[in-house]
């Protein structure tokens, strides 16, 4: 029998650095063109509208994966994002944060409610990530979530370019990114250590690095859906 040695936890991580550096949607050319200025009004709303659909599913794929955490310290652990993003209060959190975000590029709150303007390709993406989380293992789920590992340093290019470039946006509506550069930090290296203690053959680390893979998917077809909306759609 052949068996195939673990990788170092070292070597685990930078092959799952490797797959986020070549794959995060930070190279997707919607990004690079919104880095640069070059998106319109109306494509930057568009944008705002389709990730608002991302964004209301993060809590639900949150949920399915507390319920398949064993401890009540990992539980405690998790149940936190639910809150960063829900709010303990009506009038707080990520979700409602994304909501002024809208507010601020002139959007009403109840069309990003509504769903409406989110096309078949964005829809796919977001389900087929809430349905990974709901099906896979919670190896295979918290590792998904370490595309967070670049978010930071992409949210912060992100802040940058919209106070440069999209200065006709109320720029109080940045405060969704400027709390998620902190909250993805704390989050994606909670969610490394988990990852790096649970994978303990080689055959669970291809499985993480696999489900980090998936993820950079997720998100890059996310964008191109968005893109061909900008274009005129189907
Ligand atoms: N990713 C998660 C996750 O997988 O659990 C949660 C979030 C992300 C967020 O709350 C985000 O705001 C977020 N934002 C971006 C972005 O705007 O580029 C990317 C990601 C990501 O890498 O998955 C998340």
């Amino acid at each position: 029998m052949v068996t195939v040695d673990r990788w170092s936890p070292e070597e685990f991580e930078s092959r799952l650095r490797a797959v986020a550096r070549a794959r995060y949607h930070h190279l997707h050319p919607f990004n690079l063109r919104m880095h640069r200025g070059g998106l319109t009004p109306d494509e930057i709303r568009l944008w705002i509208i389709n990730r608002f659909h991302y964004q209301r599913h993060i809590p639900v794929k949150d949920a399915l994966i507390l319920a398949k955490l064993d401890s009540s310290r990992l539980r405690r652990m998790w149940v936190r994002r639910i809150q960063d993003h829900d709010g303990r209060a009506e009038d707080e959190g990520g979700i409602e944060r994304w909501l002024r975000l809208g507010e601020a590029a002139g959007l009403d709150r109840s069309l990003l409610l509504s769903g409406e303007h989110v096309p078949p390709g964005v829809r796919l993406a977001v389900e087929g990530y809430v349905n990974f989380c709901r099906l896979k293992s919670p190896l295979e789920a918290v590792a998904s979530s370490l595309t967070e590992m670049f978010a930071p340093d992409l949210m912060v290019t992100r802040i940058e370019a919209f106070e440069k470039h999209y200065t006709w946006l109320d720029q109080d509506g940045l405060q969704y990114f400027r709390n998620r550069v902190t909250q993805g930090r704390r989050d994606s290296e909670e969610a490394l250590g988990l990852v790096l203690g649970w994978a303990r053959e080689r055959s669970d680390q291809e499985r993480a690095v696999a489900a980090l893979s998936f993820k950079c998917d997720v998100l890059w077809s996310l964008l191109d859906a968005v893109e061909l909306e900008c274009r005129g759609g189907r």
